[in-house]
């Protein structure tokens, strides 16, 4: 077992995977990547088991699911390099071109209507599996996300737990409540889930929520706090960057 330091040693990893992929490429969203690493690291290297599901609903982090993929063993970490090229499964969102996708996402406010259907599915086949959904924070301005938090309360979808990655910045601006962390749980408490609040950052913090939400029995959406561009300090919480690939003379100052 993955100790947390580790987890945000791993963190680090993806991230600089994510960073060097985008380059390489010349496009791709490597802040959307870099604020929620250690949500990826605790999942992938700790919490997720054989018969779990995880969708990534902000499919335009895409990079950093192949960067996971890569770390797990399952495709080789010499791939990475050929993010978004024509023969290459590694798109620059998840499809199932690539057959470790079972739901295509990139079409934000989609990913929780699709975790619905397969946490649905595993309580018909008495699976103890789980299902983890990825949203972005200005994805929740999605009606559809909010339309599928309602009715997996009412299935009282005790094996679904949703992760806000609240990084504040939306495509080109503050999203609607920024850094308002009160506002997600509001709303969430008020569709019936189970919310609890974590430090996006702190592989405890993440591990800890991810531990409860088992315990409990509604669905659970964790509101995990982040900076978007995390780890360089010339990308954190910065305005301008969303989906922008750094040159190969900035990917170097970055990765110092
Ligand atoms: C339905 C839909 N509308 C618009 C877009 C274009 N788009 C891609 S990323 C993005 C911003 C997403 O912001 P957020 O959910 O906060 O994710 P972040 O990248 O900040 O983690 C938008 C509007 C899209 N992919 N899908």
């Amino acid at each position: 077992m993955a100790t947390p330091k580790q987890l945000e040693q791993m963190a680090n990893k993806l991230r600089i995977h994510s960073l060097k992929m985008t380059t390489a490429a010349g496009s791709g969203h490597a802040t959307s990547c870099m604020s929620c690493a250690e949500i990826l690291s605790c999942l992938f290297f700790s919490e997720l088991q054989k018969e779990d599901e995880f969708i990534l609903s902000k499919g335009h982090a895409a990079p950093i699911l192949w960067a996971s993929y890569a770390e797990a063993g399952l495709i080789s970490i010499s791939s990475l390099d050929k993010l978004r090229q024509i023969n290459s499964n590694l798109e620059g969102h998840p499809t199932a071109s690539n057959p470790l996708i079972k739901i295509a996402t990139g079409s934000l406010g989609q990913g929780l209507s699709a975790g619905i259907g397969m946490a649905l599915a595993k309580k018909l086949l008495d699976s103890k599996g789980r299902v983890y959904v990825l949203i972005g924070d200005g994805e929740t301005a999605e009606g559809s996300v909010w339309e599928a938090a309602n009715s997996a309360a009412y299935y009282k979808l005790n094996n679904l737990c949703a992760i806000i990655d609240v990084n504040r910045l939306g495509q080109s601006q503050e999203t609607m409540h920024g850094h308002h962390i009160e506002e997600y749980k509001r709303k969430f408490e008020a569709f019936g889930w189970n919310v609890l609040v974590s430090d996006g950052h702190d592989a405890n913090s993440i591990l800890d929520s991810l531990a409860k939400a088992k315990k409990n029995n509604k669905p659970t959406a964790i509101i995990a706090k982040t900076t978007k561009g995390k780890g360089v300090s010339f990308l954190e919480n910065k305005e301008g960057w969303h989906g922008v690939a750094l040159n190969p003379q900035a990917l170097e100052k970055a990765l110092r």
